[in-house]
């Protein structure tokens, strides 16, 4: 027997941790931590360690499969027949309809390959359709749209800098569980406690006692109302001169807009929709607007919120007025050592509105289309209807909203063919399924995320082990449809296509060792002796390199795109939303509570439930909910009770939690299987996205968090709910 050990990193999630993968005779047996990794410094977790398990699963796909009968009924059939097919069809859909009658959907997994996540695009290119779509739409669309009107560009985010911050204002975020994002840095808790250790203070606001709340000053709110609260806190800060009105008049034009708005949101007038006490947003306000460093950083739980754009600008606007912008311990634009940002900005990749859908008029958003457009856009006849479709690694019937609509539009299209590691819920649907390699069955490089790491680092891995059965990677696939097609290959350019017609093409390797090695880091093909190229970094660092330890920043003019080079507060898109925020009723008497979700450390959105470790026997789906409103809806402990909104209704088994705030339950997402994946699907638990309708116009994000939701308890025995009655009876007694 051969045992070999062989460095590399995950690709699971944003912090890209490092890696030991132990293979035996070919056979990946073991994922560990790797101490000696310069980034991630032995940091690791469940779900990187849980991915042999998904590399070894018996029900991933293996082989090509043909549908045969009813949804999810298929056969094994050889990679000719499945290409020859899906190249006819889709060129049969082009020539008769446009290029147009074609759509691609790409996941989160296939955006952490780097060759994967470019050749989509590429794909989409070479077919010539506009329509590409993604998941960004259920993740950051809200903060790209914020991003690009306040800066006039996206591709290149800013990051908070935590390491040398002394007041973080956390919304919306649990990295304790979600490691960050949009941010990559595996070593975030040591930052995070650092700056409670330097004196320094982290507020975290969050409608849940989260696991990060609990290790720092959680401030609940009501989900939803994070708006009021941001209001609230810039009328203190402007109000009591705590801005920076050097940074303001020089860099930004609309500021007094926002003066004359925020004196009518005192803390006192929003306390009630946030749940948050007006001496608490004074003392935050306070503590942010007399230090030195302080940065403001909201993700999720702000973005895919009814408000997402909104919420987003005004946290900018929080970063903005204090001069926390472009500086230490700020909200910075990386330096990083692959400059893909560049090369987005200038193809335009990371647009914002470039495209926008037929029938509900919805925006791209860094050059996705949002998902919640896709049943009406394949249902809907005329020019630009959708017939033909490639998804790569998504499971929009499950992750993204009216999953249960989405499904009768799927079976509609004339040809579906998903590329994925298993069988799910979406693509159960298609004509055809292609089994990917899954990460350690590739080589990769964290090209399209260098911009993002908090210490800037890169690195290369080679595939650990060699493809599994007969998988492919997805931009040979997608490749290989289009030259069937007769189209050359996936290329963006009508010239590289003609060049690769007549054998000359750019595969993903040139590609990424040409961003490497002309980036800030590279060697310049020579010229820079002390610079990298893929071969070196493979050959030399291994590991990969930190190359710096603080963040070197750069100029404030040269992260703002804007024609006047100045930050435009009073877009009228931003005074639209808050007129509209203002007009929102607080509570919908037919829905009383609102719902949010709850991201748990063993699951990864909908992929990583077939994982034994992960989903152990026992291991169930519950909607989180605070103990006395559940007393109230005569709930107990492993109750069912059916959960419904104005999307739609499901079934749940609630858990008494009072980390909830009251008025708020959550449910974990990604559940309710039925797919190819027996343990994942024997799991039980319903889809909570079944219950999400609500699209914020702005920039196309699905409303995930804060949803009007009622909650009544399933038809039970008679003795149960008088035993329930009397629970409710305790509370109440107890409150009053
Ligand atoms: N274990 C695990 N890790 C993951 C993932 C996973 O599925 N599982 N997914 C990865 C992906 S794809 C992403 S994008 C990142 C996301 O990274 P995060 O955004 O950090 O992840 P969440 O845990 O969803 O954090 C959102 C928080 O917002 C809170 N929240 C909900 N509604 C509101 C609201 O109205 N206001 C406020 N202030 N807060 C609210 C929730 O309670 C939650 O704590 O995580 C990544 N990491
Ligand atoms: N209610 C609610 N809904 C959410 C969220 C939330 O917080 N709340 N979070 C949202 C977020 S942030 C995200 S990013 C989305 C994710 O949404 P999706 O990307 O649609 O879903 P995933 O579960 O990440 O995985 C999709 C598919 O990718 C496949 N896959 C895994 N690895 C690979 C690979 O290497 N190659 C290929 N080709 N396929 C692969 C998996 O088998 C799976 O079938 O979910 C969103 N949905
Ligand atoms: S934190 Fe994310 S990147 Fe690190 S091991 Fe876990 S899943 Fe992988
Ligand atoms: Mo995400």
């Amino acid at each position: 027997m051969t045992t070999v050990e062989k460095s590399t990193y995950c690709r699971i999630c944003e912090p890209q941790c490092g890696l030991i993968a132990t293979v035996e005779n070919g056979k990946l047996v073991k994922l560990r931590a790797d101490k000696d990794d310069p980034h991630s410094k032995g940091f690791f977790c469940t779900k990187g360690v849980a991915m042999a398990e998904v590399v070894n699963d018996p029900d991933r796909l293996l082989t090509p499969m043909k549908r045969v009968g009813g949804p999810g009924e298929f056969e094994p059939c050889s990679w000719d027949e499945a290409l020859d097919a899906i190249a006819a069809s889709f060129q049969r859909l082009r020539s008769a309809h446009g290029p147009t009658s074609l759509a691609v959907h790409e996941g989160n997994p296939p955006y952490f390959s780097y060759a994967a996540a470019f050749w989509g695009k590429n794909f989409a290119a070479a077919l010539g359709t506009p329509w590409f779509y993604g998941v960004n739409s259920e993740d950051g669309a809200s903060r790209v749209a914020a991003f690009k009107m306040l800066y006039g560009h996206c591709a290149h985010m800013p990051i908070p800098d935590i390491p040398r911050t002394d007041v973080l204002l956390m919304i919306g975020a649990n990295p304790w569980v979600s490691k960050m994002s949009f941010v990559h840095d595996p070593r975030v808790r040591e930052h995070m406690t650092g700056v409670v250790e330097r004196g320094g203070r982290v507020f975290v606001v969050d409608p849940r006692e989260t696991q990060t709340a609990k290790v720092f000053e959680h401030v609940p709110i009501r989900a939803g109302q994070d708006a009021f609260f941001l209001l609230s806190l810039l009328h203190v800060i402007l109000g009591e001169d705590l801005y920076d009105k050097e940074f303001v008049a020089r860099w930004t034009t609309g500021f007094e807009v926002w003066r004359q708005i925020v004196k009518r949101f005192p803390p006192e007038a929003t306390s009630e929709r946030t749940g948050i006490a007006p001496e608490v947003v004074r003392e935050i306000a306070r503590t942010i607007g007399n230090a030195r460093r302080a940065v403001v950083y909201g993700r999720t739980g702000t973005c895919t919120q009814e408000f997402g754009t909104l919420t987003n600008v005004l946290q900018d606007f929080v970063n903005i007025v204090t001069g926390n912008f472009q500086r230490e311990g700020g909200w910075l634009w990386a330096w990083s050592p692959v400059e893909t940002a560049y090369l987005a900005e200038k193809l335009n990749f990371a647009s914002f509105g470039k495209v926008r859908t037929r029938v509900d008029n919805l925006p791209d958003s860094y050059g996705f289309l949002p998902s919640s457009a896709l049943a009406t856009e394949i249902l809907t006849p005329g020019e630009g209807q959708i017939r033909g479709m490639m998804m790569i690694g998504s499971n929009p019937v499950v992750t993204g909203p009216q999953g249960q609509k989405l499904t009768e539009a799927l079976e509609s299209l004339e040809m579906f063919a998903a590329i994925d590691l298993y069988m799910n819920e979406t693509n159960k649907h298609a004509h055809y399924l292609l089994p990917a390699t899954t990460m350690y069955e590739r080589e990769d490089a964290p090209i399209q995320f260098a911009n993002r790491y908090m210490r800037p680092s890169f690195r290369v891995t080679d595939k650990v082990i060699e493809p599994m059965g007969q998988a492919r990677e997805e931009w040979e696939v997608l490749d290989d449809v289009c030259k069937r097609m007769g189209l050359g290959g996936a290329h963006m350019f009508g010239i590289e296509r003609w060049f690769a017609k007549r054998g000359i093409e750019m595969k993903p390797r040139h590609m990424a060792d040409l961003l490497i090695r002309t980036g800030k880091g590279g060697d310049l093909f020579g010229l820079r002796r002390s610079g990298w190229s893929w071969k070196k970094y493979a050959e030399k660092a291994p590991r990969g390199v930190v190359f710096h330890e603080e963040m070197p920043i750069g100029s404030v003019r040269s992260v703002i795109k804007t024609k006047d080079r100045k930050i435009p507060m009073a877009d009228p898109r931003f005074i639209a939303e808050l007129e509209r925020l203002e007009a929102t009723p607080v509570e919908i008497a037919e829905y009383p509570l609102r719902m949010i979700g709850l991201r748990e450390m063993n699951s990864h959105n909908s992929w990583m439930h077939n994982s034994p470790r992960l989903m152990p026997d026992k291991r169930r789906h519950h909607l989180h909910i605070n103990p006395e409103d559940a007393a109230v809806l005569g709930l107990a402990e492993d109750d069912l009770a059916n959960l419904a909104s104005e999307g739609g209704q499901i079934e749940v088994q609630v858990t008494l939690n009072p980390e909830m705030i009251r008025g708020t339950v959550a449910l974990p997402h990604g559940w309710g299987h039925a797919g190819g994946w027996q343990r994942a699907n024997a799991a039980g638990g319903s889809t909570s996205n079944f219950l999400a309708s609500r699209v914020e116009a702005l920039s196309g994000i699905s409303v995930l968090n804060g949803i009007p939701v009622r909650l009544d308890p399933v038809a039970r025995s008679a003795d149960v709910v008088a035993a329930a009655e009397d629970v409710a009876a305790d509370a109440v007694a107890q409150r009053t």
